[in-house]
């Protein structure tokens, strides 16, 4: 009777971990838009799905580009106007991304930033 609630016990610890392995959390990260910076929620994120919001906390409008440096696919959210929020959903490979504005020339004024997206933890 007892060795058997135990075993019960056990086999619940044991299967719990591995289910949450299995699957991976979207990760997520907030990008807001000032004039003329982006800040980023986190500097880093997991790699596999990820949702991205961009939240325009400026007087101007803003947008966002985000490519992984090496390669050819860039992934954006449109503009988005002041007090307003805009998102995309992507899964992302691992490796360094930049993220910048694309209008005028909000990158070259400063907003631009860097994200790790990394291969596990
Ligand atoms: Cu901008």
């Amino acid at each position: 009777m007892t060795s058997r609630v135990v075993l019960g016990l056990a086999l619940v610890f044991t299967i719990v971990p591995i289910a949450t392995a299995a699957t991976p959390p979207t990760a997520r990260l907030q990008v807001s838009a000032d004039e003329f910076t982006l800040a980023l929620s986190r500097s880093s994120i997991r790699k596999g799905l990820a949702v991205v919001e961009l939240v325009n906390y400026g007087e101007d409008d803003h947008d966002l580009a985000l490519r992984r440096v090496g390669g050819t696919m860039t992934y954006r959210i449109g503009v988005v106007h002041p007090g307003q929020t805009g998102s995309l959903e992507a899964r992302l490979r691992s490796g360094r991304f930049a993220l910048w504005c694309t209008l005028a020339d909000h990158r070259g004024r400063g907003m631009r930033a860097t994200l790790d997206v990394r291969s596990s933890g």
